[in-house]
């Protein structure tokens, strides 16, 4: 007799790009296999929990029949590949977003094994080459985290991954991208030689070469990072034990071509516009809040039958952004009335109301599903941002857009170091405060509590905000202000978040 094992199975899903036929497939399977629930993750993916061990073959060889499948998507090896939703700027997503794909397609593992346990095919003959051409029998010393962005919205974060890309277009056309390495969140409680680090750019690369510097960019890491010490296996790490000019040197040693500088490039925030958007195509999207990526049949709000009915009736696709939420996107101008009368039966619009602090807000899963959660995230975020709107109630700043960011955990699933607000959660109901992140993901944030209760960290909080709405200036950012009125220092580097 064995165990009644549970997994959480995660989708590769480049971009977060899916069709109304693999949105239904996905329903269809978290209804069977999952709890009736179905997770959308800050790295635009799907995660189904709870999956029983006898039924895990079914959701993956389901996920098959919609050319969707669970590759990389965990493991050493090159990770679900993110880029930017913007639904304003239709060509360039479309570009961009076919780079992730054959970017996520080059650089995951070739091995047949995959086929083999989870489709029970036979295996082939030994082919003429090596199985896996590029991670050899060792594959990454750690996971590898590729990220595609489009300025002015840094909505995947891309100074948080391994390899970012940020475009670079002229008058609407992509001529190429800056290239941005060793960005990552992972730390752990007093291990301060473990710490959070935004990725450094590193020069210009033409839009054809992209798949050249995902291999030059891997490799140096697959040959030179640690792989003796797990807790110091990720790439920035290496960049930072070896120097960054090394690391630059060492990229370009394998490139055919030398990178160009860097070009201007400008951020604005790190966050999605809710609501409804009007292409350049002139096809409309509707970005659906999804508190905390959770999709289910809540008591309020029945999320996943109304998802469901709006994917039979949909012609477009849909696109799971980097903040966990949903764009219902490419809607025809004529069936915009028909999408809105569905989100009206299912009260679906509602989800969209909230304050600027909600509607920045984003929690990792945690508790009860996540084996290293050490406190609430998913589960207790929307209850204390309750409080917390509270207090900017009081000092009229209910529409300032403010992000808040929780993990359960210091390994950062929620990007919490680069939020304006941060929370990692120490043990149950204690967590670390951390304030002074970037509006747009551009600055680390810096511990102002350790292992603090609800009580006083709504009691420091109160006290900023109140500054804040009396002393800030015109259109300072939260994160801005909680440095200059020194509630927390500036990071400038990685290596000194623990100072
Ligand atoms: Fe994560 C591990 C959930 C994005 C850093 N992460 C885990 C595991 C698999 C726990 C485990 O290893 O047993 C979590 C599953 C929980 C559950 O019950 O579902 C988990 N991570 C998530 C998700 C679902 C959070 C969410 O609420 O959306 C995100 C799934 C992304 C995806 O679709 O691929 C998720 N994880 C991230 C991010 C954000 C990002 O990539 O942009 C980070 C920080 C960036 C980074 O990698 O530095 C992140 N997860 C980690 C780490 C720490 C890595 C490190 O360098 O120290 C771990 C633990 C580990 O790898 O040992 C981890
Ligand atoms: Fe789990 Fe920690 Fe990631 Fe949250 S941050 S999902 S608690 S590993």
């Amino acid at each position: 007799l064995e165990p009644a094992y549970r997994f959480m199975a995660r989708v590769r899903l480049p971009g977060g790009v899916l069709s109304p036929g693999q949105w239904l497939k996905l329903d269809e399977l978290a209804r069977a296999h999952a709890g009736e629930t179905l997770r959308l993750t800050t790295r635009q993916t799907f995660q189904f929990h709870r999956v029983h061990k006898r039924n895990l073959r079914a959701v993956i060889q389901g996920l098959r029949d919609v050319v969707l499948d669970t590759k990389a998507a965990c493991g050493d090896d090159s990770r679900g590949v993110m880029a930017s939703i913007n639904p304003e700027l239709s060509a360039l997503h479309a570009e961009v977003y076919a780079l992730a794909k054959q970017a996520s397609d080059h650089a995951i593992p070739k091995t047949g094994a995959y086929r083999e346990i989870w489709y029970g095919e036979e295996r082939t003959g030994p082919s003429a080459g090596p199985e896996e051409p590029f991670y050899g029998r060792t594959y990454m010393p750690r996971k590898f985290k590729i990220g595609f962005v489009i300025p002015p919205i840094n909505d995947i974060d891309v100074y948080a991954q391994d390899l970012g890309f940020i475009a670079i277009a002229t008058k609407g056309r992509l001529e190429g991208f800056n290239v941005a390495i060793g960005g990552g969140m992972g730390r752990t409680d007093q291990a301060p030689d473990t710490y959070p680090r935004l990725a450094s750019v590193i020069g210009f690369i033409p839009k054809d070469k992209v798949l050249e510097a995902c291999d030059a960019v891997m490799s140096v890491q697959r040959d030179y990072g640690d792989r003796v010490d797990r807790s110091h296996a990720r790439f920035k790490y290496t960049i930072d034990n070896k120097g960054l000019d090394w690391t630059k040197a060492a990229i370009e040693d394998r490139l055919s071509f030398p990178l160009e500088p860097a070009r201007p490039y400008r951020f604005v925030s790190n966050g999605d516009k809710i609501g409804w958007a009007r292409g350049e195509n002139g096809r409309e999207h509707f970005t659906l809040r999804v508190e905390n990526g959770r999709v289910s049949n809540f008591e309020h709000v029945a999320l996943l039958d109304g998802l469901r009915a709006i994917a039979r009736a949909h012609s477009g696709m849909f696109r799971v952004t980097p903040n966990q939420n949903l764009i219902i996107a490419d809607i025809e101008p004529q069936d915009r009335p028909m999408i809105e009368s569905l989100l009206k039966e299912y009260r679906l619009t509602g989800l969209n109301e909230g304050s600027g602090l909600r509607r920045n807000a984003m929690a990792c899963v945690a508790l009860p599903t996540c084996g290293l959660a050490m406190a609430e995230s998913e589960r207790y975020l929307p209850t204390l941002v309750g409080k917390i709107e509270a207090i900017l109630a009081v000092h009229g700043l209910s529409g300032e857009p403010i992000t808040i960011r929780m993990t359960g955990c210091p390994n950062g699933c929620a990007r919490p170091y680069i939020a304006e607000i941060g929370l990692t959660g120490r043990a149950p109901g204690k967590y670390n405060l951390y304030l002074g992140g970037g509006f747009h993901g551009q600055r680390l944030n810096k511990m102002v509590l350790e292992n603090a209760g609800e009580q006083a960290i709504l009691g420091l909080l109160g006290k900023v905000i109140a500054d804040f709405a009396r002393d800030r200036f015109p259109d300072e950012r939260f994160g801005d202000f909680a440095i200059r009125a020194r509630y927390a220092a500036e990071v400038k580097e990685g290596r000194h978040f623990n100072d």
